[in-house]
């Protein structure tokens, strides 16, 4: 297979994402590998690996960890912010920030096969993101988030503006929760990135199953 049919097959792939799972090991009491598993079984399309703070070797010990047990899987394998590791490890992506390195360096060190997302909150990092050739963006926060608490809310109104002016496809995230999805899928969107209302709840599995259930609904009307 060359790299543009390996791309092409990945960013179908990802066309197909409904429902993103982020786990952090700063948010949870499990363990990591038992919550990738139950975030799996309930129906995750990609789940990014999202560690601010741990030190290198300990996320490329536990990126490999993902890895072997998504390859088996259905489930996309994002890295979140570290593109050597997303290299080393073979992940199907790399999700950097507007702090992190650029989408031009992250390409050099992936490679053109594998996917790139790029977190946005306002149109102009949207649009720069399209340029610079990221695969998807994520837009948000959509609602509060203590998760990533010092961006402002997009508002719902913005989810107009970004499916009119971007073409790649798009996640939205921040705050995500049982209580307000409804409001993202009223507003035409069904490509949902949640982090704390899933990874921190008591039964993961059926929170999981939930969202998905919700979001494919959708899809399919
Ligand atoms: N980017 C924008 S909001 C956010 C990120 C990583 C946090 C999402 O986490 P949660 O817990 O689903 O609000
Ligand atoms: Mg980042």
């Amino acid at each position: 297979m060359d790299n543009i049919e390996a791309k092409h097959l990945y960013l179908k792939k990802f066309s197909d994402v409904l429902l993103y799972v982020i786990i952090s090991s700063a948010l949870i009491k499990k363990n990591i590998l038992t919550i990738l598993q139950e975030v799996i079984q309930g129906g995750a399309d990609a789940v990014q690996l999202r560690e601010k703070t741990m030190p290198y070797n300990e996320f490329l010990a536990i990126a490999k960890d993902f890895k072997k047990i998504t390859e088996q899987t259905n489930t996309l394998f994002i890295v979140n912010d570290h593109a050597k590791i997303a290299d080393k490890v073979n992940a199907d992506g790399l999700h950097v920030g507007q702090t992190d390195i650029n989408i031009n360096n992250a390409r050099k060190i992936i490679g053109n096969n594998k996917i790139i997302g790029c977190s946005t909150h306002n149109m102009h990092q949207a649009k720069l993101a399209e340029q610079e050739g990221a695969d998807y963006i994520s837009v948000g926060p959509i609602f509060y988030t203590s998760t990533k608490s010092h961006e402002p809310p997009v508002g719902i109104h913005y989810l107009h503006q970004v499916r009119q002016e971007i073409s790649i496809p798009f996640i939205v995230i921040g705050g995500i929760s049982a209580d307000n999805i409804q409001a993202v899928i009223t507003a035409g969107e069904n490509r949902i990135a949640i982090c704390s209302a899933i990874i921190c709840d008591e039964n993961i599995t059926q929170t999981t199953r939930y969202f998905k259930n919700l979001l494919a609904k959708h899809n399919s009307l």
